[in-house]
């Protein structure tokens, strides 16, 4: 089942005090997730994919204090349910996460299908606590579950022709209301270069808070590449391809002046219809202050060294 009950806690993922008050907090709003409209489908989930097993903490981690479970499962951007924050978490549940398979191919010289469970085991589950910034001018701090990108890729050996990935979204009519809503070209499609893929900050997430994905959060496997605006987050994936040139992306494709393939936070660089200088941390009264790649400057700022951001936002 979803919930965790405290003693599943491993005292190694607790960096500090104040990471354990918070952890205690989200176990308590995790109590308070039972017997709610919302449960996902996950909570319904055998029992051994409810539990992720051991997980390790990463140095990676930011110590910022995590915005609460309630806040990330209940206001969320997942258009195949709708285009409401509160759509995801009412409609998700109709995705079935299980069985699930990821195919990968394209410019790689082991193309595959992995099931969910073959997945899971790539490589170690870390903890990995990241700021993560919304284009629409918002910002959370989520603790993820998952794995560098990098271990999938070096299972499928890219070869040298292979410069960008794509990740494609699941697309099911039956599940998804949203696929009505022609908005974005579906499936959601979004993109990376290969170094920005393998870059040890880029994650496939499996879970959060410690526990499996709630659906609305892109149960089974999703994206998540904290340098980077939210929408490069692709969710619920079921392809990956290696491809030669840089892919269309549904965000680019949809509106290209707005939304552009990199997408990395830049406070410099305004959206053509609103400021990206400060941001609200959901939870928090005042807007902070964007930082340059979200703040991880330091370890993503070399790969953009050659490149005009403002041209290639
Ligand atoms: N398939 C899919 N992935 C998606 C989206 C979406 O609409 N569909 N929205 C993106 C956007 S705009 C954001 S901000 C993040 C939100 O992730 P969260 O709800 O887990 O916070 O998911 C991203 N991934
Ligand atoms: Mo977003």
């Amino acid at each position: 089942m979803l919930i965790g009950k405290p003693q599943d806690v491993l005292s190694s993922e607790i960096t500090s005090q104040d990471l354990y008050r918070d952890r205690r907090r989200f176990i308590a709003a995790l109590g308070g997730f039972i017997g709610s409209a919302f449960i996902p489908q996950s909570s319904k989930v055998n029992g051994s994919g409810a539990n992720l097993g051991p997980i390790q903490p990463s140095p990676l981690s930011t110590q910022e204090t995590a915005t609460s479970l309630s806040n990330a499962t209940r206001y969320n951007n997942f258009y195949e349910f709708g285009l409401d924050k509160e759509d995801p978490a009412i409609q998700a549940w109709r995705l079935k996460t299980r069985p699930w398979t990821i195919n990968i191919s394209g410019e790689c010289l082991k193309p595959q299908t992995l099931g969910i469970e073959e997945l899971l085991k790539i490589a170690p589950l870390e903890e990995r606590i990241y700021r993560m910034r919304c284009v629409e001018g918002w910002s959370m701090v989520i603790p993820w579950v998952g794995f560098p990108i990098k271990a999938l890729l070096d299972r499928v050996q890219p070869k040298s022709t292979a410069r960008y990935i794509g990740f494609f979204s699941k697309a099911d009519p039956k599940a998804m209301p949203g696929l009505d809503n022609p908005v974005l070209d579906w499936p959601y499609l979004e993109g990376l270069r290969l170094d920005e893929a393998q870059h040890p900050l880029a994650i496939l997430a499996v879970g959060m808070y410690g526990q499996i994905l709630p659906n609305q959060n892109g149960a089974p496997i999703r994206l998540v590449v904290p340098w980077k605006y939210g929408f490069k987050g692709g969710k619920s994936i079921v392809e990956i391809r290696l491809l030669r040139d840089q892919p269309w992306t549904s965000w680019s494709k949809a509106t290209p002046d707005e939304y552009g393939f990199y997408a990395n936070v830049n406070p410099n660089v305004d959206h053509p219809r609103w400021s990206q200088r400060n941001e609200l941390r959901i939870g928090e009264m005042a807007r902070r202050k964007t930082l340059l790649f979200n703040g991880y400057a330091d370890q993503v700022g070399s790969m953009y060294t050659q490149m005009d951001l403002t041209r290639n936002f």
